[in-house]
């Protein structure tokens, strides 16, 4: 099973996406038994008289004590040919940032509204950060329909909430289908499992070769140097292929691949953690465009962490970052894997907001060259002194001695 396609489920708390994820691992038959035994148990001693799919998604101890989600909780099922990867969002308002961080990783989302509270301020808030996040395809699940009475052709609450539904996404840009479930009766779950599996092979067709490694660290193993980098658009680099370093904008071949992310290149230059090497474009700057999500407020002290990384927030207003540093990223409508960071509170160290590079492609392109043309010099003249056996300890310090 060599494709994976991932999706979020999201929607207001309690209304049905731990029991819908519940009910797609077992109708794909990918719980054990021993497991549904143990839901089972579970749904009895806290009083239920069926069993609570939900327990078949919610791992955290607190959890199951609570039935609510906190963390994501990431869950896998094989349908067809493809593995399905499915990050349960929580719902509580006070879980925001799980969601976030989860929407920013995936193109497709199953949203869930109750067939009986229709739209509430926090399926409102999801599906905003959907649309910021550049998630393209939601599958709106209408959940509990069990729960209508009479013919659910005609019935009247689902026409009036499929309506609504309707009107609210003229707003947005979406590629949506709306399907009534119930995730305790099975009704409509093929179809669900139909419209994602249509969704994961549109997105996984479509999947390019564009590859772009945030560098993690190099190591020095009998004279090569081995280079671990994250694979932030899930594409590997290959032997042979043709490269540029970032942000020294120099080129450099892939001579080896050795692991998922760890490869050798045919040059001497001196690559370092925060390094990006590309097979696509990418923007190099520290003033950035941008929209910000915010979990907590925010404070006088943040850094910006991207890829590898971090860099301090030298000024922020409601559209611009500057930062003490370049970041090499791009537009969320570009490359949406490369195109958001989050924002750290330096003192707490906690994440308080998620941002969304937009618009800077056309911005920025001159101080961009000016920037690498200085560092792809420094990277040249790095290559050479170490050509000449000089130490890296009296490189960096004779680079850091020329403006
Ligand atoms: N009748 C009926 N009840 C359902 C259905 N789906 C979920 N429920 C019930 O709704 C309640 C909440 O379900 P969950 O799946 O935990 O909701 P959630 O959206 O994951 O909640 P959070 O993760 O806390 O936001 C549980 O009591 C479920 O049994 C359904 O299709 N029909
Ligand atoms: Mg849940």
């Amino acid at each position: 099973m060599d494709k994976i396609f991932s999706f979020i489920c999201c929607g207001s708390v309690d209304d049905g996406k731990s029991t819908l994820i519940g009910r797609l691992l077992l109708d794909s038959g990918n719980v054990k038994i021993d497991q549904l035994q143990e839901a089972e148990k579970i749904s009895k001693r806290n009083g239920s008289n069926r069993t609570e799919l939900s327990l078949l998604s919610d791992g955290l101890l607190s959890e199951r004590e609570q039935q609510i989600t906190i963390d994501v909780a990431h869950r896998y099922f094989d349908y067809n040919n493809i593995r399905f990867h499915i990050l349960d969002c929580p719902g509580h308002k006070q879980y925001t940032r799980n969601m976030v961080i989860a929407a920013a990783m995936t193109n497709t989302a199953l949203l869930v509204v109750d067939c009986m509270g229709g739209i509430q301020e926090q399926t409102l808030k999801h599906i905003d950060i959907c649309s910021l996040l550049r998630v393209q395809n939601l599958c709106i699940c209408i959940t509990k329909c069990d729960l209508l009475q009479g013919d659910l052709q005609d019935n009247p609450i689902l026409k009036n909430l499929c309506k609504k539904i309707e009107t609210l996404m003229k707003k947005y840009n979406f590629n949506y289908t709306i399907i009534p479930i119930s995730s305790v009766s099975g009704y409509n779950i093929d179809k669900v499992f139909n419209q994602i599996y249509t969704y994961a092979q549109e997105v996984l067709e479509t999947q390019n070769k564009k590859c772009i490694l945030h560098i993690q660290a190099a190591r020095l193993s009998k004279d090569t140097r081995f280079y671990y980098a994250r694979e932030t658009t899930h594409t590997s680099p290959e032997k042979g292929e043709n490269y540029t370093l970032y942000p020294a904008n120099i080129g450099v071949g892939i001579s080896n691949v050795t692991g998922h992310g760890v490869f050798n290149i045919d040059s001497d230059i001196d690559v370092e953690r925060g390094d990006c090497i590309t097979n696509t474009p990418v923007l190099v700057h520290n003033i950035l465009k941008q929209k910000t999500i915010w979990f907590n407020e925010p404070s006088e002290d943040m850094l910006l962490k991207h890829g590898t990384r971090i860099v301090k927030i030298k000024k922020y207003t409601d559209d611009l970052i500057e930062t003490d540093d370049v970041i090499i990223f791009n537009d969320i409508d570009d490359i949406k894997e490369n195109g958001f960071a989050v924002i750290i509170d330096n003192k707490t160290k906690r994440t308080i907001g998620c941002c969304v590079f937009i618009d800077n492609k056309r911005s920025n392109q001159q101080t961009t060259t000016h920037k690498n043309e200085d560092e792809s010099k420094k990277q040249k003249l790095k290559s050479i002194l170490a050509s000449q056996g000089f130490s890296q300890a009296d490189i960096n310090k004779m680079i850091a001695s020329i403006k």
